[in-house]
Order: structure tokens, then C-alpha cells, then sequence
């Protein structure tokens, strides 16, 4: 809103005014945090590899007909399910890999590489 505002009204110093009066996230910049959707479809994560920035958050949704779930290690995982969704927040930089534990032989794996 504030941002389009600062379009409408066409001024490098009115952008400049409202940047000094709002925390850079607020505007949406790059900074700012957001969700990345996976989707489980057809015994794959889609998009297997995923970059994303730290704070990001990433929601893995059940679009399948069989059971699967998302495992990064015996602590952080989802729950074995048939349809539902889970999300994690991503405070490291780091690549972190993950796999179906019921068809990571099939190759249901994936990756988020965090920035
Ligand atoms: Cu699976």
C-alpha cells in the first residue's frame, strides 16, 4: 500500500521520506521474509531443490494419493500423511536435505538451500 502510494505520487523524495519512516520489510523488499510452496505430487517434491532466503519459510502441501512425508532428520520431520500441510522457518544459512522416508529409494528427495 505505502509503496504504491510512493509510485502514485511519483517522488524520489516522498520514497525516500517513507523509507526512513518504515523498517525495510514493511515495503517488501528483499529482505522481507516470505513462504515457499512444495508440493508432494506423484512421488516427488516439487521443486526439488528450492533456494530461499534465511527467515524464509517453506510449506510442503499434499497433493497425492499415497502416504508421504517430509524428513530432514529423527527431530524435524512431518508427520506420515495422505493430504494435510507442514511448514518450517528457516533461520540458517545451509543446505539441508530431505527425503520421503517411505520413497526416497524412488528418488522422493529434496533440498533448501538457504541464503
Ligand atoms: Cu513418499
Amino acid at each position: 500500500m505505502n509503496r504504491n502510494r510512493a509510485r502514485a505520487l511519483g517522488g524520489s523524495a516522498v520514497a525516500a521520506a517513507l523509507a526512513i519512516a518504515i523498517p525495510a520489510g514493511a515495503l517488501g523488499s528483499a529482505s522481507a521474509s516470505s513462504t515457499h510452496t512444495v508440493t508432494l505430487h506423484e512421488i516427488r517434491f516439487h521443486p526439488a531443490t528450492l533456494k530461499i532466503h534465511r527467515g524464509d519459510k517453506v510449506a510442503w502441501v499434499w497433493k497425492d494419493e499415497v502416504e508421504h512425508n517430509v524428513t530432514f532428520s529423527s527431530k524435524t520431520h512431518s508427520p506420515t500423511q495422505e493430504k494435510g500441510t507442514y511448514t518450517l522457518r528457516f533461520t540458517r544459512a545451509g543446505t539441508f536435505n530431505y527425503k520421503c522416508t517411505i520413497h526416497f529409494r524412488e528418488g522422493m528427495v529434496g533440498k533448501i538451500i538457504v541464503h
